[in-house]
């Protein structure tokens, strides 16, 4: 059948119309791509801000929660945050989301979340600021004003866990795909801020011989939060009441932190919580319920190869 060409020139914006009305409510927002980045798999959004991140101005007072995603650093941010403004400013608690209060540096979303720019309005003292950096690209300025970081380290199999049902809730992070390809990328190091190994071995290398550095475990957090405040406190020379720890304690419980929306990411709208919620379980052991044991002996092998020359202890149980 012959269509003449006019024909289609005359229905060009009719079609052009369409293509909008489906992009507008059909359309997914596009995932970014992995690609390796000094040597670390990244996205864009971790990226784009470098040179401003590396010039970040640190001040000596500022305290740097760092982790590989996913190992509790919402938590460790709500404890800082109520150890140090809790008693001073409580309304900060019931009046700005966590990521508001402790800006992620190296986030870089125009016209959404520019984390140095966050940093640098911070108006507190300290300054509480999150990174998933690995050690090697900390801003320099953080280690000649020798500021305190408080490293939190979580097993690797319920990081990968609690990653996957991160990245499949997060349309701002790469798509996960099914769990069987999510483990085998896991194990190769092909997820946003690189190997977990790398960068759980890396930061401990670093804490051997740089005292300001704190390096907690999520495993330890669980089995005793008031123990884990109490070396919190040591390190930061804070010396808060017996009562004001054991309001902190119960105040960031599991439970009352998934249902306090300025600390439970519901606030967020790039989050599908229909999908996944931010706060998930919250447990140890959770990977139980998604390793195979063909997965879990793979996985039990490679570790052991990979971290065979590490002091690194973690327990995937308690
Ligand atoms: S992120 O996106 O990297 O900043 O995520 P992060 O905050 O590091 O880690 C999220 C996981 O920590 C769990 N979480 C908690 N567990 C126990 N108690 C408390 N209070 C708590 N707060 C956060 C959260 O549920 C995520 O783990 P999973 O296993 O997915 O539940």
């Amino acid at each position: 059948m012959h269509i003449p060409l006019d024909f289609f020139l005359s229905i060009r914006p009719a079609l052009f119309n369409l293509c909008i009305v489906f992009i507008f409510f059909f359309k997914k927002p596009l995932r970014p791509e992995l690609f390796d980045f000094h040597g670390v798999q990244m996205i864009h959004y971790f990226t784009d801000n470098w040179e401003a991140v590396q010039n970040f101005q640190a001040r000596p007072d500022d305290i740097l929660i760092a982790t590989y995603p996913k190992a509790g650093t919402t938590w460790v941010s709500c404890i800082l945050d109520l150890l140090y403004f809790g008693q001073t400013s409580p309304e900060r608690q019931t009046s700005i989301p966590i990521y508001e209060r402790v800006p992620f540096l190296e986030i870089f979303i125009p016209s959404r979340v520019l984390g140095v720019d966050q940093a640098e309005k911070l108006l507190t003292t300290p300054r509480l600021i999150k990174t998933h950096f690995p050690v090697q690209f900390v801003p320099k300025s953080f280690w000649e004003q020798n500021c305190r970081m408080v490293y939190v380290a979580r097993n690797a199999k319920d990081s990968m866990v609690s990653y996957f049902h991160f990245d499949r809730m997060n349309t701002v992070q790469p798509e996960a795909g099914d769990w069987k390809d999510y483990f085998q990328r896991f194990i190769k190091g092909k997820m946003v801020f690189g190997s977990w190994y790398d960068h759980v071995s890396g930061w401990w290398k670093k804490k051997q011989t740089h005292s300001n550095i704190h390096y907690m475990f999520f495993e330890d957090l669980v089995e005793d939060t008031g123990r884990e405040i109490d070396k919190l406190c040591s390190f930061l020379g804070l010396s808060p009441s017996a009562e004001v720890k054991k309001q902190i304690t119960g105040e960031v419980q599991f439970d009352n932190m998934k249902k306090n929306s300025m600390a439970n990411y519901s606030t967020v709208p790039v989050m599908d919580f229909k999908i996944s919620p931010f706060m998930r379980k919250g447990k140890v052991g959770d990977w139980k319920n998604h390793f195979t044991v063909a997965q879990n002996e793979e996985f039990d092998e490679d570790y052991r190869k990979k971290m065979k020359d590490s002091t690194l202890q973690f327990r995937s149980a308690i």
